[in-house]
């Protein structure tokens, strides 16, 4: 059999003697598509409405394509105050009003730290692209929000009333994260009617 064949397109490479391994030339393909997303709030433009600011960034689907967006761009250590860094499922924008959003709410971290924002941003990252999680069908993405105050993480999720599935979802963060203090899930729906909307759930 000739060696292409045998490696499916990706080319055998010898490692001394006589081994040979598979020399893989292929991007490696995630499950599904993810978009960052920036929103630069530092300069709001007076009366502009919430999102005005927001864009989308880039869509990804390989393994080499995130490290690469991940190094050059969106590490949360780089913004300035007020900036917001997304990781979304691709088709999902992260505003209350996307209909796979509109149901849902949120678990949230603060940080004081910028490195450890940087730290847990990326553990996330990892766990949501390689679907770590069991319910990886609620999950809608992450935000990391820098702030003047306290730098804050959120992991948004789709069926807030479903609170088995979400306190199951944050439990896994927290180990994710590293995080043992007390976390909140708050509803979108909440947040919407008030600005400091209680938490639901806590794990
Ligand atoms: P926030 O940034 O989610 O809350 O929303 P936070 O982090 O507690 O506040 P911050 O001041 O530190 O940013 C702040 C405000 O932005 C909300 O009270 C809303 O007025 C508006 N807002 C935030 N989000 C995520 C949305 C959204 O998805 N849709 C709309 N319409 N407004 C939003």
């Amino acid at each position: 059999m000739a060696e292409e064949e045998v490696a499916g397109g990706g080319g055998l490479e010898s490692m001394g003697g006589g081994e040979m391994v598979e020399e893989s030339k292929q991007p490696h393909r995630l499950e599904r598509k993810w978009t960052f997303w920036f929103d630069n709030q530092s300069k709001p433009k007076q009366g502009a409405a919430w999102g005005s600011s927001l864009r989308k960034a880039h869509t990804f689907d390989t393994v080499e394509e995130f490290w690469c967006l991940y190094d050059q761009i969106f590490r949360p250590s780089k913004l300035v105050g007020n900036a917001d860094f997304h990781c979304f499922k691709a088709g999902i924008e992260p505003k209350w009003e996307d209909p796979e959003c509109a149901n849902g709410g949120k678990w949230s971290v603060t940080s004081s730290r910028k490195a450890n924002l940087d730290t847990m941003w990326l553990e996330t990252l990892m766990a949501l692209i390689g679907e770590q999680f069991d319910e990886s069908d609620e999950i809608c993405g992450v935000v990391a929000s820098v702030r003047q105050r306290q730098d804050k993480l959120a992991l948004w999720t789709k069926t807030a009333t479903n609170e088995a599935v979400q306190t199951s979802i944050g439990r896994k963060w927290k180990e994710i994260i590293d995080v043992t203090d007390k976390i909140q899930y708050s509803f979108h729906d909440d947040s919407r009617r008030e600005k400091s909307a209680r938490g639901r759930y806590n794990v």
